[in-house]
């Protein structure tokens, strides 16, 4: 009877007056780095965390940029069948992450709360309980919460196992990737939790935005992609905090008009959103404010000449 089964579990709903407000805990005398799994998939893997079909499952959330980055390159990588992904719920309390009805539950190990995947890994784990986790069936443990490198061993560890749409961190583009990210990290994927704010870090990561977004406007105004000709794990990047800037960053405008102030750069995001990849792992609802209007998302790109 599914009823039965332990992986029909589920948690109680989000209770903040029961369980108090999810907190971080950490210790100030703690060197140890705030995202404490940083575990690399390679089929040489000292630790032997090995590139194998149905081994490891992603642990995302709908609503967060950092699991929506890696679900992305999971779909072009072609690794649909070959690494499994579920969604805790979008809403949490003082227990962290859970699952409950709306994604249901726990396909891999039946826990209730994402912090029993982290206790199993850790003894009295008190670093953060965040998605994207990368958990791995036969240790029994997460792998990685650093969502970059989960990024980037899914896109290049497990060629043999799959058929990618495309290659997203091509060896001669990744200096040119990763020398972007150092740029629109803080300033664009970071920045834009900063720039609505009225004060003088505010002002300051507002300034830093805008010009990044008229520079990256100006950039795609004569290239489908910010690197080479193809998808790269630098437009995963920068996609998923353009997605949320119309409805959630700037929901209230207080940052800018709206991304169609930057033509090239609207037109370029909406280009990507015809692709499944990035289209069907977007839920709108998960991160949407509730009174915020969503663009025509499905309005013609007509970037195939740039
Ligand atoms: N900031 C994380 C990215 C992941 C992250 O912040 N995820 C959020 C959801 S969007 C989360 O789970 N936060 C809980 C926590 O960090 O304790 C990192 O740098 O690795």
């Amino acid at each position: 009877m599914p009823g039965l089964s332990p992986f029909s579990r589920l948690a109680s709903p989000a209770d903040p007056d029961t369980h108090g407000e999810y907190r971080i805990v950490r210790r100030p005398d703690d060197p140890r780095p705030v995202y404490r799994f940083s575990g690399r998939i390679d089929e040489h893997s000292p630790a032997g965390f090995t590139p194998r079909a149905g081994r490891y499952h992603i642990y995302a959330g709908w609503f967060c940029p950092w699991a929506h980055r890696v679900t992305i390159t999971r779909a072009l990588a072609g690794l649909d069948d070959v690494v499994s992904v579920s969604y805790v719920d979008n809403v949490r309390d003082g227990r962290g992450w859970a699952f409950r009805e709306r994604y249901g539950p726990d396909p891999v190990n039946g826990f209730t709360l994402l912090r029993e995947a982290y206790e199993a890994t850790e003894e009295n784990f008190d670093g953060h309980i965040s998605v994207p986790a990368l958990w791995d069936r036969v240790t029994a443990g997460v792998v990685s919460n650093t969502f970059k490198t989960i990024g980037i061993d899914l896109a290049t560890q497990f060629r043999q196992l799959a058929t990618p749409l495309v290659d997203t961190y091509p060896e001669r583009h990744r200096e040119e990737i990763e020398e972007l990210d150092e740029w629109l990290n803080p300033t664009v994927n970071w920045g834009v939790g900063t720039a609505a704010r009225t004060d003088e870090d505010g002002v300051r990561a507002r300034t830093a935005l805008l010009d990044a977004l008229a520079t990256l406007d100006e950039r795609l105004a004569t290239r489908r992609y910010l690197v080479g000709s193809t998808v790269t794990e630098a437009d995963v990047r920068l996609w998923v905090t353009l997605v949320r800037y119309d409805v959630q960053s700037n929901a209230h405008r207080a940052i800018n008009p709206g991304l169609h102030e930057f033509p090239h750069l609207w037109a370029y995001a909406r280009d990507l959103y015809t692709l499944p990849a990035f289209r069907d792992t977007t839920d709108f609802s998960s991160f949407a404010a509730p009174d915020a209007r969503i663009p025509d998302w499905h309005a013609p790109a007509n970037r195939t000449g740039v």
